[in-house]
């Protein structure tokens, strides 16, 4: 049972096809020595830690630590389940595993995205959070565990990746090295929610963070919470949350006495529960080198590591400050099976290897051994479209010429060329019949994760889809960097959503690929590039919420996170608007209600929405790639 949570959590690192040579668990106990701690805290909380130490003493081995929400015990039968890699684990450093406090085996009480207390004062009894706990592990593990070099990393994948972050503020001076990987960044934009619209797809996830455990325990206390969802799964999940019918009844059927689900619904817009627990306002006067790694295809934390490391780059400007991103989905960059994919897209052989070996590995021998020269890129950016990895000196490019997408009649897209100002485009939006998130009925997700790089036929079909399209490109196009799009609405309801993709259209003939285990035909694809929901209600501001004027035209400017993608010549570009998104997000009721978790059945109504044709997509371009990493 353990094993399905850890699975369904990192998304199966259980599954790790590795192509170096196998580190498993006799590997690991033929060289390593385990050992289990619990460490105080300054206010007498005890961390449960494990401690793998090289048995060849004849060197001093820094620290690679790894906090966890996830039960560190899943580590602690010799089996590291391929994180940290094989190449890390072969190349020797002492492996912390830490349960964060109030899970599992340590003491404390469980709080989601801790917020955060500047300054650091080991005296301050009442002052934790995880940037003080990390600090007083790492000063307990130097002066405590034989052997060490008194140099510590810290690496972690989704909310590992968030506790990586968060030991940055104040960070103690023998953390030399901090990969967040996925990391959380804030929860208002982060998995649970995308700019103010709430994931419906996440509702089962909920059982994991919304329960205090009652003793320390290697298993999983919340266990019985998720079976409810996964004893009999609905096929179906697009019919299960249509049926579920309002938030309201989730709340009565699911989670009443789940802690966590009760704060998200009380507090529907950004007020200072969340703010409080954004990491980015913390992230100042950073010390410790950091490579932050993301995937372009990461459904679950994709604001998170862009935002991470763009608000390091501008508060801390000489920091050593890289990001990678790949073509992966969450987490995908610690499982190698050989072939790189996403959903039905193939990327190339082996390209998590790559990373893991050459770029990983590299970053954390410079910082934590002193070993190879640093030459770290300030960007190391995978082209979706080229599929070849880009160098870039700065990120978002530079030279980013501003690319203008413009609405025109009978569904034209132009690029850099005026549309057509004065077209109204409409369409009904009906809650009762929303836009299916997914060309393929999936059932009950954990998280979503296959719809950010899903055909999107099924979508542009529909009356109730705005569509555009350029004609063929006789050129390649990039877009790199950020997009915004500027849209001009009017609407018959009072509030909406807005979604808005950004899809490579495969020319008709595009062969299918070689990798195609679902035997998908590529000719025709509508490759979803980037998408983002917006709930209309914030476009003002997402602590004070306001309805729209029924009939009266309104800005709403929906920002997607970057991208690097060429579309290649040949292709299209193609940009659709719509209202709902389902089961992905919540359905907008569309009539104004002050909490749309406590929205009643009769507050859903079908809105005519109108997107004038004086809407702009804006997008960045990219500069000469330079030579590969
Ligand atoms: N993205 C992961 C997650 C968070 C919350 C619910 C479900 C998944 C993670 O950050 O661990």
């Amino acid at each position: 049972m353990r094993r399905f949570i850890f699975f369904c959590l990192f998304s199966s690192p259980l599954f790790i096809f590795s192509q170096t040579p196998k580190t498993d668990s006799a590997w690991v106990s033929a060289n390593y020595e385990k050992h289990e701690y619990f460490i105080p805290m300054r206010d007498g909380v005890k961390l449960f830690t494990l401690v793998y130490t090289p048995k060849d003493q004849a060197k001093k081995w820094p620290f690679l630590i790894n906090r966890t929400c996830y039960n560190a015990s899943n580590y602690g039968h010799y089996e590291l389940h391929g994180h940290p890699s094989d190449y890390l684990v072969r190349d020797g450093y002492i492996l912390v595993f830490q349960d964060v406090r109030g899970r599992y085996m340590s003491g404390g009480v469980f709080t989601n995205m801790t917020p955060n207390i500047p300054g650091n004062d080991p005296k301050n009894k009442k002052a934790v959070d995880e940037s003080s706990d990390t600090w007083d592990t790492i000063d307990w593990l130097v002066k405590n565990i034989k052997n060490n070099n008194g140099r510590a990393g810290i690496y972690g994948i989704s909310y590992p990746g968030f506790y990586s972050a968060a030991s940055l503020p104040d960070a103690h001076p023998a953390l030399k090295a901090v990969s967040p990987q996925a990391p959380i960044s804030d929860f208002f934009f982060d998995d649970f929610h995308h700019m103010g619209t709430y994931l419906e797809s996440y509702t089962a996830a909920f059982a994991v963070f919304g329960y205090q455990k009652e003793d320390t325990t290697r298993n999983d206390w919340f266990m019985d919470k998720i079976m409810r969802f996964y004893a009999n799964p609905a096929a179906d999940g697009y019919d299960f949350f249509l049926k579920m019918g309002p938030l309201k009844n989730i709340t009565e059927k699911y989670h009443k006495d789940n802690f966590f689900w009760n704060e998200i619904i009380s507090h529907p817009n950004y007020d200072t529960f969340w703010q409080k627990r954004s990491l980015l306002p913390h992230l100042k006067n950073i010390k410790p080198a950091v490579m932050t790694v993301g995937g372009w295809f990461d459904a679950e934390d994709l604001y998170g590591p862009i935002n991470i490391y763009k608000t390091i780059e501008k508060t801390t400007p000489g920091a050593k400050n890289t990001i990678v991103m790949g073509p992966w989905g969450h987490g995908d960059w610690a499982r190698e099976n050989g072939k790189s994919t996403h959903n039905h897209l193939y990327f190339g052989d082996s390209i998590s290897t790559y990373f893991q070996r050459d770029v990983e590995k590299v970053f954390f021998a410079h910082y934590l051994k002193d070993e190879g020269d640093e030459k770290f890129p300030e960007a190391l950016m995978f082209n979706t479209g080229t599929k070849k990895w880009e160098k870039f000196d700065v990120w978002p490019p530079a030279e980013a010429q501003n690319f203008s997408l413009k609405f025109g009649e009978n569904g034209k897209l132009y690029v850099n060329e005026p549309g057509k100002d004065d077209a109204v485009f409409e369409y009904i939006s009906d809650p009762a019949k929303p836009v299916p998130y997914t060309s393929q009925t999936e059932g009950l997700t954990f998280t979503p994760r296959n719809y950010m790089s899903d055909d999107q036929r099924q979508a542009s079909r529909r009356p109730d889809v705005l569509t555009f399209q350029t004609d063929v490109l006789t050129d390649d196009v990039t877009i790199a960097g950020e997009i915004l799009a500027k849209l001009k609405v009017a609407m018959s309801g009072t509030d909406a959503d807005f979604i808005v993709k950004l899809i490579d259209v495969y020319p008709d003939n595009h062969p299918n690929y070689e990798h195609n285990p679902k035997n998908i035909k590529m000719g025709g694809y509508q490759q979803l590039v980037r998408s983002e929901a917006f709930r209309g209600r914030f476009r003002n501001s997402f602590e004070k919420p306001e309805p729209f004027e029924p009939g009266v035209p309104t800005d709403v400017d929906v920002p997607l996170q970057d991208v690097l993608h060429t579309f290649k010549k040949g292709h299209r570009i193609m940009i659709q608007v719509h209202s709902t998104w389902f089961p992905f997000i919540d359905r907008n009721p569309q009539k104004y209600v002050e909490n749309i978790y406590e929205a009643n059945e009769e507050d859903f109504i079908k809105s005519t929405i109108k997107v004038f044709g004086s809407s702009e997509v804006r997008a960045g371009g990219s500069q000469k790639p330079k030579k590969g990493f």
